[in-house]
């Protein structure tokens, strides 16, 4: 099986409206492995890297300034084909038109605060995960239950 790792933000709406343990959950219940977890403040040359391709589109500043405007929870998870995976539980980026039973369906009704950032291909997980974190800050781990989460 194709094991990847991918980043997710926990971005400042998801802390400010306290859904952290609720939409960690979610990655729990799916089976994915935390590998990697820290609540941050962000430097706004961190933020400015990180959404370097939607610069000059006009939500690039405001995207910027949310995501700079209180803390957030960098994570990485690990899992089998993870990074389309951690995407599919999102949802697409618009909390209005993502389905129920996606985390922007359920919890979000906006563009912008919607919740949740994950890398979306293995070149942007890599950049990212570089991004925010130290090799020395990943885990590499087993669990007793994984033998029971993936059968290949
Ligand atoms: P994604 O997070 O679903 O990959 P992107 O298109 O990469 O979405 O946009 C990055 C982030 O920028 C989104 O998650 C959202 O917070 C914000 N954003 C995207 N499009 C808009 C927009 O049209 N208006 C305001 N904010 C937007
Ligand atoms: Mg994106």
């Amino acid at each position: 099986m194709n094991v990847e790792r991918t980043l997710i933000i926990f971005k400042p709406d998801t802390l400010q409206r306290q859904l952290v343990g609720r939409i960690l959950a979610r990655f729990e219940d799916k089976g994915l492995r935390l590998v990697g977890l820290k609540l941050q403040q962000s430097a706004r040359s961190q933020v400015e890297r990180h959404y370097e391709v939607h610069k000059g589109k006009p939500f690039y500043d405001a995207l910027v300034g949310f995501m700079t405007s209180g803390p957030v929870i960098v994570a990485v998870l690990e899992g089998p084909q993870a990074i389309d995976v951690v995407r599919n539980l999102l949802g697409p980026t618009n909390g209005r038109k993502a389905p129920p039973g996606t985390i922007r369906g359920d919890f979000g009704l906006d563009v912008q605060y919607n919740l949740v950032h994950a890398s979306d291909g293995p070149d942007t997980a890599e950049k990212e995960i570089a991004l925010f974190f130290r090799l020395d800050e990943l885990v590499s781990y087993q669990r007793v239950t994984d033998r029971w989460i993936v059968s290949e």
